[in-house]
């Protein structure tokens, strides 16, 4: 088949527009959800007072399931289908099992998720609820749900879809694609939140190959940044007991570990710290100011450009690229706690006119 299922067409299908740079062949199943093709989005307020030449966020959350785990998941789960896999299994924060259990809907497989028990935002769970996935939440943490998922691929027929899965970053790296095509060139800095690692290493890979392919003559630095209270990355040693408000990104021991590290050094970028503090503000300062709701993991991305800003780092003159992963309606419990503008009335146009204060 080489068109898409119910005829989607042009960019919003990635599987199609970048067939050639990804492992797809006749057998693969062409089934959509209308992944990528996500909006590069120019700062108005942050680009001036970070004093870059430009800024942008790649709005990741616009994809189908709300994250940009859609990318490697269309992939994935097409792969596994491709292979005759009846069910897929992966470990999950939130996003990649809700990824993963609207994809395996679409392909009439069973989706089997393993979860930290009470650590998954409310909407990502109401994700999987309702694409009918197997929920197994564990005593433990994303790091022990994926040790488990590991062990059970070893033992059952069915297809690990977790970023181990080489198909996951395949898909993951036409993010970087997209903006190279968008902007005619690559940005001088990305900034990503990283987690268990896989994106950051898509998207340097992205890169990589744009610029072997002599589509692109530069690759810009890579500022990865994981929350402070999970930041192996940083520290060089797993975090046993790894403790964030931005639960997307909780983990710590990241299985692309040596994907990241390569990613920094190839791009003499760096891999940082940012505090749930930092995170918070960032994601108070996106919606209010820029439009973008996005969930706090996602913020980390703004948060540690606002900080190497705020270290005396010179931005003038480079642009950079915000990827921002998640939908704010993800985690709407967290938004919640953002002090509201808002008072009750009673259903008088007076009484309300006195509530705005202008009667
Ligand atoms: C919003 O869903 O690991 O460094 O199990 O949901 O590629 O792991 C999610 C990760 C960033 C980190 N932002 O990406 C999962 C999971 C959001 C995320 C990350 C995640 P990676």
């Amino acid at each position: 088949m080489s068109t898409a299922e119910g005829g989607m067409s042009g960019s919003r299908f990635i599987l199609e527009r970048y067939r050639e740079l990804l492992p797809v062949t006749d057998a693969t199943p062409m089934v959509t959800l209308g992944e990528g093709g996500t909006p590069l989005i120019r700062s108005c307020r942050l680009e001036a007072e970070l004093g870059l030449e430009a800024l942008y966020f790649k709005a990741e959350f616009t994809n189908p399931t709300g994250s940009f785990k859609d990318r490697g998941m269309v992939l994935a789960v097409a792969k596994a289908a491709e292979a005759g896999a009846e069910a897929v299994i992966c470990a999950s924060t939130g996003n990649t099992s809700a990824s993963a259990a609207a994809y395996a809907s679409r392909h009439g497989l069973k989706a089997i998720v393993v979860v930290p028990s009470g650590r998954i935002a409310m909407g990502k769970l109401a994700q999987a609820v309702a694409h009918g996935a197997q929920i197994v939440a564990i005593d433990g943490s994303f790091d022990d749900a994926l040790r488990v998922v590991r062990e059970l691929a070893e033992k059952h027929p069915v297809a690990l879809v977790n970023s181990v899965n080489p198909h996951r970053i395949e898909g993951q790296k036409t993010g970087a694609f997209e903006i190279v095509d968008e902007l005619g060139a690559a940005p001088d800095v990305l900034c990503i939140p990283v987690g268990n690692a896989g994106n950051i290493t898509a998207y340097w890979r992205g890169f990589s190959e744009y610029y072997q392919m002599e589509r692109v003559v530069t690759r810009p630095q890579m500022w990865g940044f994981q929350a402070a209270g999970a930041a192996p990355l940083v520290s060089g040693v797993p975090v046993a007991h790894p403790e964030t408000i931005a639960t997307a990104i909780r983990i710590g021991n990241p299985a692309t570990w040596d994907g990241a590290i390569s990613a920094r050094d190839e791009s003499e970028g760096l891999i940082d710290a940012v505090t749930d503090e930092q995170i918070l503000e960032a994601y108070r300062r996106l919606a209010p100011d820029e439009g973008i709701f996005c969930e706090p993991a996602s913020a980390a991305s703004l948060a540690g450009l606002m900080q190497q800003h705020a270290a005396g780092v010179d931005l003038s003159g480079k642009t950079a690229v915000c990827i921002i992963t998640g939908h704010g309606l993800k985690d709407p419990d967290t938004a919640l706690e953002i002090e509201a503008d808002r008072v009750e009335s009673s259903a008088e146009t007076d009484a309300v006119e006195r509530a705005l204060g202008w009667g």
